[in-house]
Order: C-alpha cells, then sequence, then structure tokens
C-alpha cells in the first residue's frame, strides 16, 4: 500500500446510539499503579543493542545532583511503562533569578534518545514525538505533567538556570494508566528460557496496550485499529481474558459505520467516539472476523443479534469486488494493508483475505440462522479462481500480480483453507525452500501471519525457531514490549521515515502468546 492519507469529509456515518450506549457500558476501569523504582543510566555504544545504543547504570543519588545549563540525565524506570509522569524539582544555591527551562524526552527503547526531534522528516505528524520544553517560575514544585507517555526512559536536560542556582530532581514517579494488571498471568513452563521470555514480552506489550479499549500502540496512534484489535482479542482470550473490552470496541466500530454499510479502519474515544475516514479492505472484513472469534470464544446471543446486522451490511459492500469469474477485484481507494511493505504484490493476498473472511461471515450467518446461499456461491468462485487460475501447480505455489510468487500470497491462502492441510503442507514446504528468508516484511503483523500459517501447516518445529528467530531477537536487542516494525536485516527501517516516530509497544506485535497457546501447549 503506497501510503497516501485519506481524506473523505463527504462521507456520511450513522451514529447509532443503542450501539454506542453498549460500547459505553463495557468501558473498564483504569487501575492506576505507582511506580517509583528507577535508576540512572547513560548511553553507550553496544553493538549488540538494538541500533548499536546500550545503557549503563551510573552511580550516586539523583537527589544530590545538581544540575546547571546543558546537564542532562536519564531515568531508567527498568520496564515499559505507559501513565503520567511526575517529579519534584528544587533549587540550591542563590535565589532563583531566572526561570527554569527543562526538556524532557521520554522513550520506549535507548536507541530512540539518540534521535534528534529537529532531524525528523517522516510524513507522520512530529508532534507525536515525545518531548516537552517546560519554564517553570518557581522552585520547588511538583511537576505533573498532564500528558500520558509511553517510556522505560525519561531523560531530563537544563536547558537553563542562571550561573547562580543549580536544579535538583527527586522522587521520578510514573502513575500507569492501563485497565489489566500482568501480574496475574502466569508464565507457563515451556522447557525453553527464549519461548517463556517471549510469553512473558507478549503479555506485556499486550497489558500496555489495553486502557479503555484496544490500542494500537500507547506512544502512536493511540487509537483502536480493526486489523490490531483482531489479533488483540486472540491474545487476550489467552492471557487476560477481558470478554468486555473485546464487546466494546467491538460496538464502538458497529455504531458508527458508514451509511453505506463500509466500517473505518480504525476510531478515535477521546474526547468522544469518532470514526476515522481511513477505510482498509480487509481490515473492514475483520470486523465480521473478531465478531465470529469472539463468538466461538464466548457464545453471546445479544451480541450476535446485535452486530450480525453490520458484518452483513460490509460483506454486502465488499462482495461487489468479486468479479462473475470469482477474482476479487482491487480499489486504490480501498487499499489491502497486509503489511506496510510496498515491495511485494498484494493482490492474491487479498483474494485468500476475502475467502478467510467470508468463511467466517457464513460461519455467522448460520449461528444467526440467515439464508448464506449467496455467500456460499461467491465463495465458491473465489475459492476454484483461485485454485484453477492463481495456484501453478508445477511450482506449488500461488501467483500474484505479473508472474510474482510472494511469502504472503501463499501464507493467506493457507489460512484461508484454500486446499487441504496435506497441500497446505507442501506449499509451506514450498514456501520455506523457495521463499525464505523473509525478506521486504516489515512487520510483526505479517510475521504472526506466517508463523500461524506453518503452524497450520503442521511445522510445529520450523516454527518455533521461526518465532524464536523474530521476536527473540527483538528481546535479545534489549525489548521491554514488542515493536511495531522490526526488519532484522534493516534495524533503522520505520514505515514512516524515521525510528523516533515508531511505536516500541504495538498490540499487532504481541502474539506470540496466542501462537504459543494455541498451537504449542
Ligand atoms: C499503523 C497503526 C496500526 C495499523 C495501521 C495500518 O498506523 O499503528 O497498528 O493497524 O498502521
Amino acid at each position: 500500500m503506497a501510503f497516501e492519507f485519506q481524506i473523505n469529509r463527504d462521507i456520511k456515518f450513522n451514529r447509532d446510539k443503542y450501539l454506542l450506549n453498549k460500547a459505553e457500558e463495557f468501558k473498564p476501569n483504569i487501575l492506576p499503579r505507582t511506580v517509583s523504582s528507577y535508576r540512572l543510566v547513560e548511553l553507550l555504544e553496544d553493538k549488540s543493542k538494538f541500533e548499536g545504543v546500550g545503557i549503563n547504570e551510573i552511580d550516586g543519588d539523583l537527589n544530590e545532583k545538581a544540575l546547571n545549563k546543558g546537564d542532562s540525565l536519564i531515568i531508567d524506570f527498568k520496564n515499559h511503562y505507559v501513565g503520567k509522569f511526575s517529579i519534584n524539582i528544587e533549587s540550591i544555591g542563590s535565589p532563583m533569578d531566572a526561570p527554569l527551562c527543562i526538556r524532557l524526552r521520554f522513550a520506549e527503547v535507548a536507541a530512540e534518545l539518540r534521535y534528534k526531534s529537529e532531524d525528523y522528516d517522516g510524513w507522520l505528524s512530529s508532534s507525536w514525538i515525545q518531548e516537552e520544553f517546560i519554564h517553570l517560575d518557581e522552585l520547588p514544585c511538583l511537576l505533573e505533567l498532564p500528558r500520558r507517555y509511553a517510556f522505560r526512559f525519561v531523560e531530563i536536560k537544563v536547558i537553563d538556570t542562571s550561573p547562580k542556582w543549580s536544579a535538583v530532581f527527586k522522587n521520578p514517579q510514573v502513575v500507569t494508566e492501563t485497565s489489566a494488571n500482568s501480574e496475574s498471568i502466569k508464565i507457563p513452563e515451556l522447557n525453553d528460557p527464549i519461548l517463556e521470555k517471549i510469553y512473558e514480552v507478549s503479555v506485556k506489550t499486550l497489558e500496555d496496550c489495553m486502557t479503555d479499549v484496544f490500542e494500537d500502540g500507547p506512544k502512536r496512534d493511540r487509537r483502536l485499529w480493526l486489523g490490531d484489535l483482531r489479533l488483540q482479542a486472540l491474545a487476550n482470550y489467552k492471557t487476560f481474558n477481558r470478554y468486555e473490552l473485546v464487546k466494546r470496541c467491538l460496538y464502538l466500530f458497529a455504531g458508527m459505520t458508514v451509511e453505506d454499510g463500509r466500517i473505518s479502519a480504525n476510531v478515535f474515544t477521546k474526547p468522544f467516539p469518532q470514526p476515522d475516514d481511513t477505510f482498509l479492505f480487509e481490515y473492514s472484513l475483520f470486523f465480521g472476523v473478531c465478531l465470529y472469534d469472539y463468538l466461538n470464544e464466548d457464545y453471546d446471543i445479544k451480541l450476535l443479534e446485535d452486530l450480525y446486522p453490520i458484518a452483513k451490511k460490509q460483506m454486502d459492500y465488499s462482495i461487489k469486488y468479486v468479479s462473475e469469474d470469482g477474482l476479487l477485484l482491487t480499489d486504490d481507494k480501498y487499499p489491502i494493508f497486509v503489511d506496510w511493505s510496498n515491495e511485494f504484490d498484494k493482490t492474491t493476498s487479498g483474494q485468500a483475505i476475502m475467502i478467510y473472511s467470508l468463511k467466517k461471515f457464513i460461519s455467522l450467518a448460520k449461528l444467526a440462522g440467515d439464508d448464506y446461499s449467496k455467500y456460499q456461491n461467491i465463495l465458491d468462485k473465489l475459492i476454484n479462481y483461485s485454485k484453477d487460475k492463481l495456484f501453478n501447480s508445477d511450482k506449488k505455489l500461488f501467483v500474484s500480480g505479473e508472474n510474482e510468487y510472494n511469502i504472503a500470497s501463499q501464507v493467506w491462502m493457507i489460512l484461508a483453507g484454500v486446499f487441504d492441510n496435506d497441500k497446505n503442507k507442501e506449499i509451506m514446504k514450498e514456501t520455506i525452500n523457495s521463499l525464505f528468508p523473509v525478506k521486504n516484511i516489515a512487520t510483526p503483523y505479517m510475521y504472526h501471519h506466517i508463523a500461524e500459517a506453518m503452524f497450520v501447516s503442521g511445522l510445529e518445529e520450523e516454527t518455533v525457531s521461526f518465532v524464536k528467530g523474530y521476536w527473540g531477537k527483538m528481546i535479545y536487542l534489549g525489548a521491554d514490549t514488542f515493536w511495531e516494525a522490526f526488519d532484522p536485516n534493516n534495524q533503522d527501517y520505520s514505515p514512516y521515515g524515521s525510528p523516533i516516530i515508531s511505536s516500541f509497544c504495538h498490540a499487532w506485535s504481541c502474539t506470540p502468546v496466542y501462537l504459543i497457546e494455541e498451537y504449542l501447549l
């Protein structure tokens, strides 16, 4: 998907009061927790860490450090947190004859502190950079920052005091703002320390993305995306079991659809619920998928009654893109996402995701007692087209676009169950033989789908080493939570032009806990 901001101001959205009230009913409480354990660190060059930036604990007591113009320090809270930061500040020396001016920078990973915000030239707003310049006229004071940040490190730099006095910082703390608490989650014995660590970091990632919705990333974009929700919900069913939070998210999407039936790719919840005028083809379809997955976990007839009509309207919109002979036609204005990478053709992945979603929708229709013959007919056409026109039996792979064979197409066709298990295994083996190692795929989101397709194909041993190689590498590089984007061959890759804007605690990266629970335990 070549990125373009979608601006669709003329679109008319419904606001269904009943559905939005239901969303409100399921709003969780935020559980504040105070974190005041920290240490002081400095950055150092360390080739074994992410982007070559390591940390080193430094001696000395924060309370005893008198800072003057140009001095800085880095507070390390020793883990990733989402919440509000506060600190006491005093002056020592002569009376304060000028304001104190400080710069605060909040970072999820140490490498972020190596970037300068003024050098950022990416396409997402620089206002996401977690940096503040503050003037304080009177000391002592308790500085309580009003914004919520996602961070482990806080760098404080004194821009200026005056030669006559110095600033002293005391009692830094974070009051967390998540609605989950991973302390209650027991890590299973997996007889593999790396997998156990991956499990733990997955849970922490999910926890830090759970506020009053399942956010995609607490640093950025801080909103509810359908593609992320689908995966978070699966991980949640294996860990926190917060069913009401999934219901809230589904009701939010359902309450604010376009008049023609389309469901937004994401919604905002603050200061009040609003749908984004951005649409991704498969994210819209994932509403029905997510609803089906929910009912599979916790059968709730009311939820089905309320939301099935919404899933159906969306499906009726989506099937207009299926040609008479069963090919999914693509439209740049309603792009298929698959991954942030633009280096591969996405048409066959789109075809497979349509099949995947339509199958789950038909299961929903059956639960709802609705006539599904029209949908079955389209599904059959899509499958036949895929088998007859897209599958190359010599190569044992699906083609995409102009004679291109890529990993994403095989993976999604396997997940869609176009062929049976034996054939899936054959295709996955061929994918590994001829298309691995993975290149030009930039997100844990797509890596998740590769891993799941490998598990589904019965390649357990290979999948475990694949998961350990990818998510384990993030841990090896220093991750406390899993990242939004990670290309092991190109560590400073960011979909947005600079890692300073990337999110290092990202919803769609939390899935190893789901994969481990679903396929290994
Ligand atoms: C990013 C978001 C989100 C993802 C979309 C497509 O901007 O962070 O995780 O779903 O892209």
